[in-house]
């Protein structure tokens, strides 16, 4: 992932964590799993453009080559948790480009809680995942490139083997977020942030 990314992802997420704090959504227990429910929040940077549609569980994000557009969930349920006990996934149609949309999942490597220096986030894009238009990004599926730091993992399961080797969480106190960052302009929908 070329550095440029990178550095927009971090910015993107203090923005993101900064207006996390303004409230907190409740998540109704599921069966075998806890799922995020309730409306993604949108943040945007430059002349990024997000817009919630229908009922707003799902988004339109224009990226741009000055602007960000992305969402990320008023929960924590994910956060603080081995990268082997949580899900992320999202449905997208439109035209992607690069590295986007993706996740940009904030990844703790020394237990502070947050993404510090030397740490970095994991990411999950549509070309990563060999997906043309339209598709699902999964850390479920087995074919979704996990882009971290230098290291490229073939999925999720292969990041969470490592991160589980090293210790890894998912940042307790930074949070995973979906983003368009460069000229794209896509909806997505079905986000699902899970706690296996
Ligand atoms: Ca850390």
């Amino acid at each position: 992932m070329a550095t440029p990314l990178r550095t927009r992802a971090v910015a993107a997420a203090s923005l993101a964590g900064a207006l996390a704090a303004v409230a907190l959504a409740s998540a109704p227990a599921a069966t075998a799993a806890t799922r995020t429910t309730g409306n993604p929040v949108c943040f945007t940077g430059g002349d990024g453009v997000c817009t919630p549609i229908g009922n707003g569980k799902s988004v339109h994000l224009v990226g741009t080559a000055t602007g960000f557009a992305g969402v990320y969930f008023n929960g924590k349920s994910t956060q603080g948790k081995a990268p082997a006990d949580v899900d992320y996934s999202f449905d997208y149609i439109g035209q992607q480009n690069g590295g986007a949309p993706r996740f940009s999942i904030p990844i703790d490597e020394n237990g502070d809680g947050v993404v510090g220096d030397g740490e970095g986030y994991a990411f999950l894009d549509a070309n990563g995942c060999g997906l043309v238009g339209s598709g699902t990004v999964s850390t479920e599926s087995a074919t979704c490139t996990v882009f971290h730091e230098a290291a490229v993992y073939p999925n999720w399961d292969a990041f969470a083997a490592a991160a589980a080797a090293e210790g890894w969480t998912v940042a307790k106190k930074d949070v995973p977020f979906i983003i368009s960052d460069v000229p794209s302009d896509v909806v997505v929908s079905d986000i699902a942030f899970v706690v296996d």
